[in-house]
Order: structure tokens, then C-alpha cells, then sequence
């Protein structure tokens, strides 16, 4: 039978299950990556394994987020990182190196190769043609342990690229218009596959641009072939060794097929407080704007911050915008700097920040109360941006540009300037030595560790009955940003549980943690889509923490899923969605666990109102049961190792 990438990945991967749509599979990881703000947890819980090293191919801690250092906190961290990373087989990207994606693309993506990182934006390796999936950070402590990963079988979405993309309108309009057609639920349970005669039309960084937000579709991951493009991208990095080529067979299906045409896509713009809240942006030209930022792992690369350099060159950034560029990795800066890119900026008033997440995960840069931001990121949720008023919109460089010059949102072919085609350069400019390789002598590293990092909560099963109050009642798209918010203020308490759980739900009810721990836990009820985002497993871990043991919604998304099955709180499932209508905050609720099977419904007693709704625990597989019966993945895993060995 015709394959496409995808089954092709996951065949030559597959350990157990079938490839079809729907079941659970487990497949064999060869790489994983990191990050210091979901990372200090993952090593801890790798250390709880036992292991002395990873068993994987290639493991990367990377260190982006975590950048203020206003105290202590995030400096320890980077310090237990690095230490970590000597004594356990696990390569470090220093500080200042760059943010995870924007690197792992560069310097270790492998067409082919499967990645499990704990971060939502991994699939941006997908760009390179390699099966690229964000996971909690238990998962990746699994698969550093090698376990394999276990999802249930995606259907596959190809999308269809045909013509070639207009001057102006760039990868990120791409992205923007399948977001506006599927919205930010309509990736779950799917990969998106680009194919098509577009396709070659697309440089790496462009196509990781595209799977790199995919990721705000709630998407398993999106993929790209590995083609003659990709040998180019790959040499020019000095790794045409690292290529192969992966490209679907002629006549593989897919599971729903969308057509894009870029000849007639046209300039597009998220408007707050969802990606998939799309328009043209000459439907909002005009809006004053208060800040752009340009940067962040979904368009920072030398071909992007060079188009915003040649858009910006001998101009001056309006009177009322202030313009912060954040370079992906330190060999985009680099490069930049060398090839003229920076004076520009410079000379055009614009701030230049770290090579690093910053602003677009809070870490500073705040925009003004109601301030109309512009950013070439990939999320503009709710109070992310760390002012709750401010309006943040997403858009491709070339429109950040325009903005900043103009000072109102402007589609860029609207400006007096002809395009400044960048093109890529033959070679990149190779320099690995701010990633250090595993220590030769490990069992001579100390392990460093600051007063910030705190020690796992122990696993216990859970009771018979699930009872309590609901702390809270929730409507759609709950984002793991509302759950378990970041910024500097909050993602330095990472490594420390404790302290992090008294921020829980703090955008929408900041009297959340104090409720929960007087009653001694209780239940999450939402609508659709809940824990849209990021793959922080701390909206899992710091609730469950805080006592919570069962979360009652119309759906959820796919990581924060996983993650809460990892921890040990029950998924729950309305059986008939209307009688999300038939619970108020406040109301008593309880559930009997002790027939639960998979496949089988259960009852939840409303007590306050005297009625009974039957809702779906969400176990895609006997695993996922025992995992929930043992109280988490860490006690299941550590059983499975003792097995292995
Ligand atoms: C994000 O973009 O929200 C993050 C911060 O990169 C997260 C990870 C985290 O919460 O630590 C992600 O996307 O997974
Ligand atoms: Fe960093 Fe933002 Fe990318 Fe998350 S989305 S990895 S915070 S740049």
C-alpha cells in the first residue's frame, strides 16, 4: 500500500499497535529535547527512575525561558540543568545559545527520526522531515529512560500547497490560513502533512515556521517531506550526512485533503486572544499599535530577522512603537550581525533582546495597559504577555515590519518598498561550542542544586470515590496559560512545586488555591478544548498538588490530556454535553472509581442539585488505566524498568 510520511515515520518506528486512525500505538523515540522551564522537572523525574543515563540516540537539555534572572531561582536552575545533563548523557545548550526549536533544527534535526520534546512548538523539527511531537515532561522522562511513547494512531491531514507565495505574504500567512479553516481544535488526534507542488517552493526555516505552529491546532505534530530542500538546508549546516530522503509514495491518501493556493493568499493576522482568530490584515489596517516583537521559536531565523533587516534599513520606528527583536539562536545573531542585519536594526530604534523565548512567554518586554501588540510569534492567549489588558495579535515579520514602521497595523504591500528577497545562505555559520556533550567521567559530577528546586510529591493511588466540591466552572479553550500561567513573576518556581501551586488558575480566579486546599480538593468542570497550549505538565502537577483528582469537561486537548493521566487525575468526559448546563460552581460532586474500566461509563452524583450524568473516563488504553489506578506514570514506569532489566 502507497504510504505517506507520516505512516512511513511511524512504521519504521512502531513497536506496538496497529497504524490505524484511532488506536493506541506505541512508537520507539530516537531524540529528546528539553527546555529549563518544563526541563528541571523532567530530569527530576527521570532521576526518580533510577537510570544512570539516557538510553536514547541524542538527548538536549536547552535552556530559553527561564532568562530574568531577578533572583536566585532561575540561575540555580541552569546550574542543576547543566550538572544534570554531565552526569546522565544528556548533550546542554548553554544559555544564550538560543530557544530549543529554532537550535534543534539547526544542529540535530534528522529527516526520518522521531523527536519527543517537552514543548508544545517540538514539531518545528517537522520542517526537516523528521516526526517531531510535544509531550509533558514525564513523557520525555520515559522515553530518556527508553520507554516508548504511546498515542493513539492520528489521522492525517495533507494539505495541499500549489503555486508560490506573492512578495509580502510569507510561511506564517500559510500557517494563519489553516488555522483559520481548522481553528485551534481542529488538529487533535491528527498530524498535518504537507505535500504538493508548493512545497518546493518552501526553504526548512519556512516549512518549520508552518509546523512549528501547528502546534496551535491542538495538532499531534505536522510534517514536511525531506526532499532536495532539505539536503541543501541540511549541507548548508554542515550535515548533509544527517539527510535522507522521505517523500510520500505516488497515490498515498490521506485522511482529508486541504487545498492552499499561494498565489492568491494575501497578508493574515491573529487577532486577540486565539491564533485561530484570522483576518486579513486589511480588514484591521489602521488599528494604532503600541509595540511589535519580532523573535520567538515560530519566526526568528536568519531569512526572517534578514527580510525585517532590508524592510527596516535607513528607516526610522514610529514615534509611538516600541520594536524588540529576539533572534532565534545564537547563529541566527550571529550571521546577522555579520551580514549587516543588526546595525539596521540598530540604526532603526529597535530594541534588541536575548536570544531567547522572552517576550513571547512574558519573560519582559510587557506591552503598555490596552497596548495593541504585534508579534511574529505563535500564541496570543490571555494575559500571556503579562499585561492582562494589552491586545496581542500575531502576524508574519514582513507585517511586524510594516507595523513598526508605520505605526498602525499595515499589510506590508501597502508600504512604498519593493521586497528585499533574502535567500539562504550556502553555508550557515557552524559553531557547536555552546552545546557541551555529556561529561567522559560522569560519576565524577555533582549534581548542583538550589534551595529553588524542590522534591517530587510522592504517588498515591487514588481512593474509591472521588468526592468534592467544583472549584471551578469553565467555558472553551481553556489554555494551559489560564491554568498554570508563566512570566517572570511565576515560571522561575518551576522546580518548585509548592510554591508554583499557589498560582494555579491565577488569570481567571486568583482565589482558586486557597478554595481548593480548604476543601481538600474537588473537581475541574469545562467546556471544549480544555488545556489548549502549551505542554506544560505543571497545569496537570500543580493541580493535582492542590488536591484535585478528577477534571470533568466536553473535550480536551491532546497533551494536557496525557498529562493528566501521567499525574494520576481522572478525565472525565460529559457522556451527553448538555448537562455541562446542570452543574454550577460550588456544587457537590461525587464519582465511584472502583468499577473503572476501560470503555465503561460511569455516574457523577450532582448531591446539591440530586442528580446523576454519565460521563466517559478518557483511557484510550489499559495503560492509561493503570496509570490512573496506580496513581501515576512514575510508580507504572519504575515497575516497567524493573521488567526490562
Ligand atoms: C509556551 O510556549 O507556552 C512554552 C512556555 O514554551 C510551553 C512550555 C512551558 O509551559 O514550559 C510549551 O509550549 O510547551
Ligand atoms: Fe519559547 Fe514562545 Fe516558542 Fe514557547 S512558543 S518555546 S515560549 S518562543
Amino acid at each position: 500500500m502507497p504510504q505517506n510520511v507520516t505512516q512511513k515515520i511511524l512504521a519504521a518506528h512502531l513497536v506496538s499497535g496497529e497504524l490505524k486512525a484511532g488506536s493506541p500505538i506505541a512508537i520507539r523515540i530516537d531524540q529528546t529535547l528539553t527546555q529549563d522551564a518544563t526541563g528541571t522537572m523532567a530530569y527530576l523525574q527521570f532521576e526518580a527512575l533510577g537510570l544512570p543515563r539516557v538510553r536514547t540516540e541524542l538527548s538536549v537539555s536547552y535552556v530559553d525561558h527561564n532568562m530574568l534572572q531577578s533572583g536566585f531561582e532561575n540561575a540555580d536552575d541552569h546550574r542543576f540543568l547543566q550538572s544534570f545533563a554531565a552526569r546522565h548523557g544528556i548533550h546542554f545548550s548553554r544559555p544564550g545559545n538560543g530557544i530549543c526549536h529554532q537550535v534543534h533544527l539547526e544542529r540535530f534535526s534528522g529527516p526520518g527520526k522521531t523527536l519527543l520534546g517537552s514543548d508544545s512548538h517540538t514539531p518545528t523539527s517537522g520542517g526537516a522531515g523528521m516526526l517531531a511531537i510535544g509531550a509533558g515532561g514525564l513523557d520525555i522522562a520515559l522515553a530518556m529512560g527508553g520507554l516508548p511513547f504511546n498515542l493513539n494512531m492520528p489521522q492525517v491531514i495533507g494539505v495541499r500547497l500549489a503555486g508560490r507565495l506573492q512578495p509580502f505574504v510569507s510561511a506564517k500567512d500559510i500557517i494563519l490560513e489553516v488555522l483559520r479553516r481548522k481553528t485551534v481544535k481542529g488538529g487533535v488526534g491528527r498530524v498535518f502533512e504537507y505535500f504538493g507542488p508548493g512545497v518546493a517552493t518552501l526553504s526548512v526555516p519556512a516549512r518549520s515556521t508552518i509546523t512549528n505552529m501547528g502546534a496551535e491546532l491542538g495538532a499531534t505534530t505536522s510534517v514536511f517531506p525531506s526532499d532536495a530542500v532539505t539536503l541543501d538546508y541540511l549541507r548548508a549546516q554542515g550535515r548533509e550526512e544527517d539527510w535522507s530522503e522521505w517523500t510520500a509514495d505516488p497515490g498515498a491518501a490521506y485522511d482529508e485533503i486541504l487545498e492552499i493556493d499561494l498565489d492568491t493568499l494575501e497578508p493574515l493576522i491573529a487577532c486577540p486572544h486565539s491564533p485561530d482568530n484570522v483576518r486579513p490584515v486589511r480588514e484591521v489596517a489602521g488599528t494604532p499599535v503600541a509595540q511589535v516583537a519580532i523573535g520567538s521559536c515560530t519566526n526568528s531565523s536568519y531569512t526572517d530577522l534578514m527580510t525585517v533587516a532590508g524592510m527596516l534599513d535607513g528607516r526610522m520606528v514610529a514615534e509611538g512603537v516600541s520594536l524588540g527583536i529576539s533572534p532565534g539562536s545564537r547563529q541566527v545573531m550571529e550571521m546577522v550581525t555579520r551580514d549587516g542585519g543588526l546595525l539596521k536594526f540598530i540604526a532603526a530604534g529597535a530594541r534588541i533582546l536575548e536570544s531567547a523565548c522572552g517576550p513571547c512567554i512574558g519573560m519582559g518586554f510587557a506591552p503598555p495597559s490596552e497596548g495593541v501588540s504585534i508579534r511574529s510569534f505563535n500564541r496570543n492567549f490571555y494575559g500571556r504577555s503579562g499585561t492582562k489588558t494589552a491586545a496581542v495579535y500575531l502576524a508574519s515579520p514582513e507585517t511586524c515590519a510594516a507595523c513598526a514602521l508605520t505605526g498602525v497595523i499595515t499589510d506590508p504591500r501597502d508600504l512604498e518598498i519593493s521586497e528585499v528577497p533574502v535567500s539562504l545562505p550556502d553555508s550557515f555559520l557552524v559553531d557547536d561550542r555552546m552545546v557541551i556533550p555529556p561529561a567522559e567521567e560522569p560519576e565524577k559530577v555533582e549534581i548542583l542544586r538550589g534551595p529553588n528546586i524542590a522534591k517530587l510529591p510522592a504517588s498515591r493511588a487514588p481512593d474509591a470515590e472521588i468526592r468534592g466540591p467544583v472549584l471551578i466552572r469553565l467555558g472553551d479553550d481553556i489554555t494551559t496559560d489560564h491554568i498554570m500561567p508563566a512570566g517572570a513573576k511565576v515560571l522561575p518556581l518551576r522546580s518548585n512545586l509548592p510554591a508554583i501551586s499557589e498560582y494555579v488558575f491565577h488569570v481567571v480566579d486568583e482565589s482558586f488555591p486557597g478554595r481548593a486546599r480548604e476543601a481538600g480538593g474537588g473537581f475541574i468542570v469545562a467546556g471544549h478544548n480544555y488545556g489548549q497550549g502549551s505542554s506544560r505538565e505543571h497545569a496537570a502537577l500543580a493541580p493535582r498538588y492542590l488536591g484535585v483528582r478528577a477534571v470533568l469537561v466536553q473535550s480536551f486537548a491532546r497533551i494536557h490530556l496525557a498529562n493528566l493521566v501521567n499525574f494520576g487525575i481522572l478525565p472525565l468526559a460529559f457522556a451527553d454535553a448538555s448537562d455541562y448546563g446542570r452543574i454550577d460552581a460550588g456544587d457537590e460532586l461525587s464519582v465511584d472509581i472502583s468499577q473503572l474500566a476501560l470503555g465503561k461509563t460511569l455516574t457523577v452524583q450532582n448531591h446539591t442539585r440530586n442528580l446523576g450524568f454519565e460521563v466517559h473516563p478518557q483511557l484510550a488504553s489499559s495503560r492509561d488505566l493503570e496509570l490512573i489506578l496506580k496513581g501515576g506514570a512514575l510508580p507504572w514506569a519504575s515497575e516497567q524498568l524493573e521488567k526490562m532489566a
